[in-house]
């Protein structure tokens, strides 16, 4: 019996507590009627270890491991003598080098494949964004006179090659930090240099017996998070523009009602944009789709789910199945009958999922097999054959589905496919492109400040539940939310990413999406893009009027529902940036160490941002709320006078002007 029918020992928690998404609590209680097991119930039969959690172990060598009291965290050391604090920041260092390993990975194959498509190499994918090519070549003193796009781009290439892996200097990127920023980097030695140093000196220093000072570990710390923010992630999400698209807004669908029951459902999850623009092709390839009609389909549909459902959707206007705790309940349809995955937040759990319904689960990236997953490789050079392969085992099952199939009907309609770029374009207009109008409406107080919301869904909390109530405070109180992500699935779950959620605002952040005709959330893409934030907080910056550095600026960041190391190693680089960032669920620390004052308040003294943690998302709305009225306070804009917003006869009359 696969793993996923066990029977269940343990009186399992109602439904009602564990999701606020409907589509997926109906699936999940189709699950537990089918007797199949998801995340939901194996982590409530599995209780979260109290030491590991609080970070009061070690097991760096192998005179361990070794056990703190986290209730008394200074009783005891471990075999070494290593104390609380050098263990939970060599823990904390691992999980940051993990996370942005996972995003720099993914970055240096968007390198990659940007060479080879420059080179020529594949003729199914092309520059897309040239203009955004030039404005980045500019950006780093790529020199464009008299040259071809192809030659810019290898250019460009090997330039953003040094995000990885220079030994020496700064990373190319650090020309887009505020310069007061970068300072307070350079002052604490912490610019990072390539990411694979900076990974490679994380893990020597939190080694047994290297650095055992937790005031010196976390600034190699923060050096490795920043690799991955202003790097790794920085590059994968630039290079995804030009090779598929800067996003622009579109109208897209969320939620499970977008799965077609007479239709060959396809589902892509994981990270990676590479194969979006094939899978697209072998969809709408008529043969293709005469073999799905043969096997009694009406079509074939395409879905995303996670994050490359994000990238998917918010290029492409893709409709998005949901948020990483909706990835086996989806399963649970049996309308499903291909999940093509890559790489991160893939469950194991999903295979067994799979295979109780049908549903051909199939793995396509090296780096990721799974067992008793189909692993059909995607080449680049050869892309449509991994994506034709896929669609016809979709078309065999839908052939041969023997499961009932159960689709809960709701579609959530949203705007997404915000970029920096975009919000630039749409406050500041087509001829005056500028970030001022926001800074404006900042100073006059209609918009108090800016959060990102960003982050996954995790079983220990209720799904989509923290990301909504904390959004929905954060815009009655004239915040604009920036969204990335699992956050972003959930806020469009909820409306939230719709014009007509302006009716939630307060009266200033209202007041401003009516007249520019956009939601008060604006959903940026995949984790991996949470590097827009930091390059929008940057236009702020420049745009004046708000302070010298990123840390100045009534802004904030949560990750309310996390789960994941990458997300760690986004708020390390956040904190470092100079944002104030709370995190929910759990943290990885023992309260009232030193380690702990360290990240939640000494880095602020330093001139960077601090952490925050909070489990009730009214507690985290109120605490950034506070944080960003201490920054305004900070910036004199409690004495700022209120300013005359422009309608939009009056911004086109100055357009034309
Ligand atoms: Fe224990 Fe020290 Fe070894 Fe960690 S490094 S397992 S604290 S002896
Ligand atoms: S997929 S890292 S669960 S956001 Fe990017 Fe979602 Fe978090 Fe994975």
């Amino acid at each position: 019996m696969a793993e996923a029918t066990k029977p269940k020992e343990a009186a399992l928690p109602p439904v009602q507590d564990l999701t606020i998404c409907d589509s997926t609590a109906k699936m999940l209680t189709k699950a537990r009627q089918d007797g199949v097991v998801t995340a939901f119930d194996r982590a409530a039969a599995m209780k979260p270890c109290p030491i590991g959690a609080d970070s009061a172990c070690c097991k760096h060598c192998f005179m361990g491991p070794c056990r703190l009291n986290p209730n008394d965290p200074y009783g005891k050391v471990g075999v070494c003598g290593a104390t609380a604090d050098t263990i939970q920041a060599r823990n904390f260092g691992r999980t940051v080098a993990a996370g942005t390993a996972a995003h720099t990975d993914h970055g240096m194959v968007m390198l990659e494949l940007f060479r080879q498509v420059a080179l020529g190499h594949i003729p199914e994918y092309s520059l897309m964004d040239t203009e955004k090519l030039y404005d980045l070549a500019a950006e780093l003193n790529i020199a464009t006179e008299g040259r071809s796009d192809q030659e810019i781009a290898l250019n460009l290439a090997d330039v953003l090659e040094r995000t990885y892996t220079q030994i020496e200097g700064e990373i190319p990127f650090a020309v887009r930090v505020p310069e007061k920023t970068l300072e307070t980097w350079r002052k604490a030695g912490i610019v990072p240099r390539g990411a694979m140093r900076e990974i490679m000196e994380i893990m020597h220093r939190t080694t047994m017996g290297v650095d055992q000072d937790h005031t010196n570990l976390i600034k190699q710390i923060s050096r490795t998070a920043l690799a991955d923010g202003w790097g790794g992630s920085m590059v994968a999400t630039e290079l995804s523009d030009i090779l598929f698209g800067t996003p622009k807004p579109l109208q897209a669908e969320v939620n499970m009602g977008v799965l077609k029951e007479r239709q060959v459902n396809v589902i892509v999850h994981g990270h990676e944009p590479n194969l979006i623009d094939s899978m697209l092709a072998s969809v709408n390839d008529p043969a293709l789709i005469a073999k799905a009609k043969a096997a009694g389909a009406e079509g074939i549909n395409l879905v995303g789910m996670c994050c490359s459902g994000l990238e998917m959707m918010n290029r492409r206007g893709i409709p998005h199945a949901g948020n990483f705790m909706s990835t086996e309940t989806v399963l649970v349809t049996g309308a499903v009958d291909a999940m093509a995955v890559d790489v991160q937040c893939i469950k194991q759990g999903l295979a067994a999922v799979a295979e109780c319904y049908g549903t051909r689960f199939i793995t396509t990236n090296p780096r990721c097999h799974i067992e008793g997953a189909l692993h059909i490789e995607f080449d680049e050079h050869d892309p449509r054959f991994c994506t034709d392969l896929i669609v016809e085992k979709a078309i065999e099952r839908f052939a041969s589905r023997k499961v009932p199939v159960v689709i809960p009907p709701r579609v959530d309609a949203g705007v997404h496919g915000f970029s920096h770029e975009y919000i630039n374009y749409m406050l500041g207009g087509t001829f005056r492109g500028s970030y001022v109008p926001l800074n404006d409406n900042i100073i006059n107080g209609r918009i108090r400040g800016v959060a990102g919301v960003v982050g996954c869904t995790n079983p220990r909390t209720k799904q989509d539940f923290s990301h909504v109530e904390l959004t929905k405070e954060l815009i009655k109180n004239d915040v604009l939310v920036l969204v990335s992500g699992c956050a972003q699935v959930a806020m469009a779950k909820a409306g939230l990413c719709s014009p007509d959620a302006a009716h939630l605002c307060g009266p200033g952040l209202r007041e401003v999406c009516e007249a520019v005709g956009i939601p008060p959330v604006l959903g940026l893409g995949a984790c991996v893009d949470n590097s827009r934030i930091l390059t929008a907080a940057s236009e702020m910056v420049r745009a004046g009027g708000l302070g010298q550095s990123l840390a100045d600026l009534p802004a904030a960041g949560c990750a309310p529902e996390f789960m994941s190391e990458k997300a760690i190693a986004i708020g390390q680089y956040f904190v470092a940036s100079g944002v104030f960032t709370v995190f929910g669920v759990t943290f990885p620390t023992m309260a009232k160490t030193k380690f702990h004052e360290l990240l939640f308040s000494g880095l602020e003294e330093q001139g960077m941002g601090k952490w925050g943690f909070a489990k009730d998302p009214h507690e985290m709305a109120r605490m950034m709320l506070e944080h960003i009225e201490k920054k305004r306070r900070a910036l004199g804009l409690d004495k700022g006078k209120e300013r005359v917003l422009m309608d939009m006869a009056e911004r086109r009359a100055l357009e034309v002007a």
